[in-house]
This record gives structure tokens, sequence and C-alpha cells, in this order.
């Protein structure tokens, strides 16, 4: 009878793990607020369509914080601003998210090739001045 109840409990609990422990990522925020700190910053919109990312160019100053706000509007897939050159992780956005990030510039002046992981045709331009 003991070992009854043990092995249905461990069975409820394996039952429990399986269903609790799959892949399922947490859910994105659309609509990100903006980011604590973002006081004084200048604002970089950039948006994503299916097939650029617009505007072409932005320039930032160095050592003065940015807010990026990157939408996509593609409908259908995930796209990234990364740069490694210039410190900025990945700002992943999924179709119809808006994220809102705070980066500030260290790199030294110059003119950044920045662009999508996922589609390494869809670059940009950020001016560090
Ligand atoms: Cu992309």
């Amino acid at each position: 009878m003991r070992k009854g109840i043990l092995l249905g409990t461990m069975v409820l609990v394996m039952l429990l793990v399986v269903a609790c422990g799959g892949s399922s990522k947490p859910a994105p925020v659309m609509d990100e607020p903006v980011p604590a700190g973002a006081d004084g910053a200048q604002t970089v919109n950039l948006n994503f369509n299916t097939t650029d990312i617009a505007p072409a160019k932005v320039t930032v100053k160095a050592g003065q914080k940015v807010l990026f706000v990157v939408k996509n509007t593609d409908p259908k897939e995930d796209h990234n601003v990364v740069s490694q050159d210039l410190g900025i992780k990945e700002i992943l956005v999924v179709p119809g998210q808006t994220a809102r990030r705070l980066w500030t510039p260290t790199a030294k002046p110059g003119s950044y090739n920045v662009g999508c992981t996922i589609h390494p045709d869809i670059r940009m331009t950020i001016v560090v001045e």
C-alpha cells in the first residue's frame, strides 16, 4: 500500500515536471516601456520592415546616452539590432513589437555598420561623433 502511494506520488511529480518544464519562452512585451534612466537621452527611432531598416544612417555623440526605439513592422519575421563594435547587445523585436533600450556610445568617433544578424542584408550606419 505504501509503495503504491509512493509510486503514485512519483508519477504525479514526473507529470508536473513534464507539464511545466517545457521550452516555452516568456511572452515578449509588445510595447516596452521607457527604461529608467532615459532622462536626457537622445531618442533614436529605428524601424524594421520586411526588407530594410530605416533610417539608413543616424548620428550619435560619444558618451551621450541614447534611447533606441526599435519597431518591427514586418508582419512575419523577427529582426534584431546588433553591433559588437559599438557594444550594442542584441535588441530583438518580434513582429509588431516596439523595444526601448538605453545605450551609451563609448566607441571612438567614426562610422559603424550595424545590422540584423537574422537578415545579413539588412544594414544601416551609426555615426559616432
Ligand atoms: Cu532582420
